[in-house]
């Protein structure tokens, strides 16, 4: 069992971003096992859920005209725009079946708000409204915290620098995530984890 200061935090395994899904990523099934086998051996596990109300502002469909994948000013800066996903209370939105969920201390919906989209698991995309992560993990005692699962280059990156930037010891483990890879989405996440010290480990 690893030491009690140690979290692994799950991010966004659900149906929507695994193959078939709404936002399938390439791939993002085969993670299953390994995360499976790694929570296992964690003190602390949190698993995080995208979830989104039917009209949320990252939806191309919020926006008239627009296409998914598109980018588009919000009040708080550029945002992808996405194809419907993770919308509260449909399977989409549910943990992928496989993931042993039983194994998780916490698991954090994220993305709720219609306004703004919340790829980090600590801060919206407003970067300054908190989730409540930090808070958590610091009562746990927690000082590191190690991040697999989906999408690399969206919410892992995000939420990885965002703990990185809070002071926690962070660290990727890339072969237990898997990237969509949009416009060169991935290239700039890794160079912007590694900027911000986050370490990635193989
Ligand atoms: C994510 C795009 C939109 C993610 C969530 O989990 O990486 N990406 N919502
Ligand atoms: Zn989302």
């Amino acid at each position: 069992m690893q030491p009690e200061h140690q979290a692994l935090i799950v991010i966004d395994m659900q149906n929507d971003f695994c193959p078939g899904g709404a936002l399938g990523v390439a791939g993002g099934d085969e993670i299953l096992t390994g995360i499976n086998g790694l929570m296992a051996d964690c003190a602390t596990v949190v698993l995080t859920q995208d979830w989104h109300p039917a009209d949320h502002r990252s939806f191309a469909s919020s926006h008239p005209g627009r296409d998914p994948f598109a980018m588009i000013d919000m009040p708080y800066g550029p945002q992808v725009l996405w194809p419907d996903h993770c919308v509260q209370g449909t399977s989409g939105a549910d943990l992928h079946p496989d993931l042993d969920t039983n194994r998780a201390h916490l698991v954090l919906r994220k993305g709720f708000r219609a306004e703004v989209d919340s790829y980090s698991a600590f801060f919206e995309n407003d970067k300054t409204t908190a989730t409540g992560l930090e808070g958590y993990l610091r009562n746990r005692g927690v000082t590191e915290v190690a991040f697999v699962g989906l999408a690399l280059d969206f919410c892992v990156a995000w939420s990885a620098i965002d703990a990185a930037r809070l002071g926690f010891r962070a660290s990727v483990r890339p072969d237990l995530c898997r990237a969509i890879d949009l416009d060169g989405s991935l290239t700039a996440a890794l160079a912007a984890m590694r900027a911000a010290g986050v370490r990635l480990e193989d």
